[in-house]
């Protein structure tokens, strides 16, 4: 190495840091833009709307980190494994379960876990609890006659849900029921007993809580009252009503 290339070397080498980060960088939002495109069909797991912690100490830090990190997360590969092997360019997801009697059990499975644990975690905040308002409560109240009628009705099926499944609150012909699904199912799929559009729901999946609570699954569901975000759920509520008018 002659002293020219030796300072030349020397000097890029001082900058080299910047000059190697700004190329990977270059490189790397190159290669993210161009699977934007691509990757039409890929469905993304969101990032959870609060830290792992917030739901304390009604539902635990470690709990919502295997949860969301690796059963969700399993999800949601599984699914686009399986939506990338079989073509499905479909969107949104809820066409997707609406016909989901023509694809495989994978679809079935992984489309629902991935679709029903999105929902989930929307459903919970940590300013969540108590009762909801308005239009909402008065359509609890017109189906069940009170909230605490509503909430006990809810929990005894979650309760009774044999193995892993998932108690739900939907609307059904254009009313409030509570129904409860196996496995992975989606009240949106055209394969379930009740078919309707989902307001409300709770895992009962024992990965859900039996790091906390083992066994004790009403522990788990009256400690899911505390955290229930009615305002996401007033909100859906709200969405399907305008689309209920829209269609009328
Ligand atoms: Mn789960």
């Amino acid at each position: 190495m002659d002293k020219r290339t030796f300072i030349k070397t020397g000097v890029l080498s001082a900058a080299g840091l910047v000059v190697s980060s700004m190329t990977v960088k270059g490189v790397t939002s190159g290669i993210l833009k161009k699977s934007r495109r691509r990757k039409r069909t890929e469905f993304i797991q969101p990032k959870l709307p609060y830290a792992f912690n917030a739901l304390e100490p009604h539902i635990d830090r470690h709990t919502m980190e295997l949860h969301y990190n690796m059963h969700h997360a399993s999800y949601t590969q599984k699914f686009n494994e399986a939506a990338k092997e079989l073509g499905i360019v479909e969107k949104p997801i809820r066409h997707i379960l609406a016909g989901v009697s023509k694809y495989p059990e994978s679809i079935r499975n992984n489309g629902g876990g991935y679709m029903n644990h999105v929902l989930f975690w929307n459903m919970m905040s940590p300013n969540g609890g108590g009762s909801p308002s308005g239009l909402l409560l008065d359509a609890i109240n017109r189906e069940f006659g009170s909230i605490e009628a509503f909430k006990d009705k809810f929990s005894a099926a979650a309760g009774t849900v044999f193995g892993s499944g998932w108690a739900w609150l939907i609307i059904k012909d254009q009313r409030f029921v509570i129904t409860t699904t196996q496995n992975q199912d989606n009240p949106l799929m055209d394969i379930v007993e009740n078919q309707g559009y989902p307001l409300l729901c709770l895992d009962v999946w024992e990965h859900a809580y039996y790091v906390k609570n083992q066994n004790r699954r009403y522990d788990y569901i009256s400690a899911f009252w505390n955290v229930v975000n009615w305002d996401f759920v007033s909100r859906r509520y709200a969405f399907w009503q305008k689309k209920a008018a829209n269609h009328a």
